[in-house]
């Protein structure tokens, strides 16, 4: 009976279109004038919608200006369907002869469910494919609005992002904490189109242009016989290439040093490394670097906790961004610039800010911070969001260029590239997470997964039948290219001469870092060229450490058991340092941060208590760790002494002195075979022993006093807080957390 009247429906539509065909024209509706050769210059009434064509769905991630209803986006309701949205009676069999017999070709169910999951992959990311994403607001400051015409930087203007933080050499399903450069991926729906900032956490890169990208990442990559090592740069062909190619030198001392091995996402900068061109509303053009300052400032691991994360939660960053957005620690970035006249040079105090292997020392040019970034919300869907979402460093609003730096023209290339073999399409701009929240009016048309339903006759220009829509913008609102002069010049394959300074900055990163700092870069780069087979590679390594500083090219060979060799005669700049690089003696905001609490039924439970409001109070994660799950005294625990290591805790506090349990395995000595166990669980030795050597903060009071006492760790000693009240102990604690380590005890170590 439906049918029937369904098709009585259909026949009637029909109809309607056949009488609507027949109407005389409107007069002044386009073809019921005589058709004109010249070009509208006006917007007239374009020709009135098919009865059947809608307008271009213009859904956005957070659902702005969506007439589709949120229920035909994902998986509602309570019954099952086809992906047609018929109701499926049983997706747990497939349809056989019989219990017993073959599966049926014509099973339609089994084949669709099979067919799409087969095809759930799409190719991950040539690089940076392992990441996270997070939502988020960028409010403007309106302190660009002299250099820069971009609406989205005005005072109180709020724009949606969209971050993706990644790593560069491993595969979708690598470690987080391996040592790697991060990606720093930001994409702003502003009102005047998308802008990508695809930046990372250093400000200079590898390379001085992009043809070197593909040489560069084949070398960085696992080795091509036996795909090993899996993201990181401690091998051969690494080394091989970054010694023989030394502009690659002062990002590879980056990449060894702290920077390397980020503690959290949240604590990392973040750098637009090329030059860009910022144009006013006058047309008037300033040269800047984009920087992004994170709120908690910037923080790394050490290398033994990266290495034993990479085991224990490959997941950290990613874990790590996620949680504290869901408890509400929503991490913050100050976008800032550097600006620079733009001059014929294109220089600043003799920097060349068109090679992208150099950066400006923040002394010398202050950063100007001219908005403010709050990642507020998860993804809902990992691979709809983080993996879909589609950077392009050409997506740029007006007010915001390019500069001729060659490594950013390749890249003006290479993304949208790489988005059709990720997507095999020329349509993934019309995925959600890409669709820019400002209205759309292209010309783009059909292709490969086509969402829009595109209204019209006349997607061409000039034309009359759409009313000569679109038009072009007024100079107001349009992009506008900047006509900079571009000089008189022969096509060449080479570099400008100062390009060829590969080793002075890379002498200034050196000696800005502490004493400290200085020592993680030596051993980084002892155990990376260690773990090299070719003696050739690190030798040549070497000469190139001799070129950036004697000091630091004696430590690591001396590690590799190899002689130094003598610098060469390269000729180094000696640049003033800058003490901005470092990360040692600032103190930081707290929120979000892990602090173990390990507790003992003869403790003092109340004092557990206390410890943990205060650092729920401090926008910090409490986590109760004991013997066992459960509960100890009424205090819910967390972890387990088999659960917990000291890598997930920026700080452990001891509130008891756990015996080692009853049915616990002796731990037997090496060498003797004896029963060392002592009067503390050894697993709890463990935790303490590795927080101090992390020089992470360590606190206690009662009796967790006298156990940390057992092991040495006094009162008197650097990120150690102790007492007899909980309240004072905390207190010290969380100022010795703020300053990010207990710098002082590497130093002792060293
Ligand atoms: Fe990328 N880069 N890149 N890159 N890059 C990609 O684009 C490329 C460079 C950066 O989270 C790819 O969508 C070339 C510098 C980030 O989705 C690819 C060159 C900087 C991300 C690509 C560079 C970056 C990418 C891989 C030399 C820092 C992750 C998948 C000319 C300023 C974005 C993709 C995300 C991703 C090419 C150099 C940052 C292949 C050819 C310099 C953060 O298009």
């Amino acid at each position: 009976k439906s049918m029937t009247s369904k098709a009585a429906q259909a026949a009637g539509k029909v109809a309607d279109k056949a009488e609507k065909l027949m109407e005389p024209p409107v007069p002044g509706a386009p073809g019921s004038e005589p058709p004109s050769l010249e070009e509208p210059t006006e917007p007239r009434e374009p020709l009135p919608p098919k009865p059947d064509q809608g307008a271009p769905d213009r859904r956005t991630p957070t659902g702005a200006d969506t007439d589709v209803p949120a229920e035909a986006m994902g998986q509602q309701g309570a019954y099952l369907t086809t992906a047609q949205g018929a109701r499926l009676r049983d997706t747990d069999h497939s349809l056989k002869a019989g219990p017993r017999g073959p599966t049926l070709l014509q099973d339609h169910h089994l084949r669709e469910k099979v067919m799409h999951f087969d095809h759930e992959r799409i190719p991950e990311r040539v690089v940076h494919a392992r990441g996270a994403g997070a939502h988020g607001v960028f409010e403007g400051y309106g302190a660009a609005d002299d250099l820069c015409r971009a609406a989205f930087l005005g005072k109180g203007v709020e724009t949606p992002v969209f971050v993706r933080f990644s790593t560069v050499l491993g595969s979708r399903g690598s470690a987080d904490t391996v040592r790697d450069t991060r990606g720093f991926a930001t994409k702003f729906y502003t009102a005047e189109g998308t802008f990508d900032l695809v930046g990372n956490n250093m400000p200079v890169f590898f390379i001085q242009d992009g043809i070197k990208f593909p040489d560069i990442v084949h070398a960085a990559k696992p080795h091509p016989d036996r795909e090993i090592p899996q993201a990181q740069s401690a091998h051969d062909t690494f080394w091989d290439f970054v010694s023989l190619h030394t502009e690659a030198q002062h990002h590879t001392m980056w990449n060894m040093s702290d920077r390397g091995i980020p503690r959290s996402y949240r604590t990392m900068e973040g750098f637009g490394v090329h030059t860009f061109r910022l144009v006013n509303a006058e047309g008037a053009t300033t040269l800047v670097k984009f920087h992004w300052k994170p709120r908690l400032g910037v923080h790394s691991l050490t290398w033994e906790e990266a290495q034993m994360l990479n085991g224990i939660d490959p997941d950290f960053h990613r874990r790590d961004l996620y949680d504290a957005i869901e408890a509400g620690a929503f991490p913050q970035w100050e976008l800032g610039i550097q600006a620079f006249p733009d001059t014929p040079e294109q220089t600043f105090e003799g920097i060349d800010l068109l090679d992208p292997t150099k950066f400006v020392p923040e002394e010398i040019a202050p950063v100007q911070p001219i908005g403010l970034m709050t990642l507020n919300a998860n993804p809902t869907n990992f691979f709809a969001e983080s993996e879909q979402v589609a950077f392009h460093v050409g997506h740029l609003p007006p007010g915001i260029d390019v500069t001729d730096d060659p490594l950013l023209q390749a890249r003006l290339f290479s993304y949208l590239d790489t988005q059709l073999n990720r997507f095999g399409s020329a349509n993934f701009g019309q995925i959600p997470i890409n669709r820019p929240h400002a209205p759309v009016n292209d010309m783009l048309r059909d292709g490969y997964m086509q969402q829009g339903v595109h209204a019209g006759a006349a997607p061409y220009r000039p034309n009359s039948l759409d009313g000569g829509c679109p038009f072009h913008a007024g100079t107001d609102t349009a992009f506008l290219d900047v006509p900079v002069q571009v000089p008189a010049a022969s096509k060449v394959r080479e570099a400008p001469a100062s390009f060829a300074d590969h080793f002075s900055q890379a002498r200034l990163f050196w000696r800005s870092m502490t004493t400290v700092e200085q020592e993680h870069i030596v051993r980084a780069y002892t155990f990376e060229l260690g773990k090299c087979y070719e003696q050739a590679v690190k030798e040549r390594q070497l000469r190139a450490l001799a070129a950036i500083d004697a000091d630091l090219c004696a430590q690591v060979a001396l590690g590799l058991g190899l002689p130094a060799p003598a610098p060469d005669a390269t000729e180094v700049l000696d640049m003033d340092p800058s003490p901005a690089l470092s990360q040692v003696g600032r103190s930081w905001p707290l929120d979000g941060r892990t602090v173990g609490i390990v507790v003992d039924a003869d403790g003092d439970l109340e004092g557990v208590d206390a410890a943990r409001r205060a650092v729920l109070a401090a926008g910090m994660v409490p986590l109760v760790i004991a013997a066992r799950g459960g509960e100890v005294g009424g205090t819910t625990v967390q972890r387990t002494f088999l659960t917990a290591r000291s890598v997930e805790y920026d700080a452990v506090l001891v509130a008891g002195a756990p015996a080692p349990a009853p049915d616990a395995m002796p731990l037997r000595d090496a060498k003797s075979g004896a029963d060392s166990t002592g009067a503390l669980d050894p697993r709890v030795v463990l935790l303490l022993s590795e927080a101090w050597r992390h020089a992470k903060a360590i606190g206690a009071w009662g009796a967790g006093r006298e156990a940390l006492g057992a092991l040495g760790i006094e009162a008197d000693q650097p990120g150690v807080a102790l007492g007899d009240d909980v309240d004072a102990v905390v207190a010290d604690l969380f100022e010795a957390m703020g300053l990010h380590r207990a710098w002082e005890r590497f130093m002792v170590e060293a």
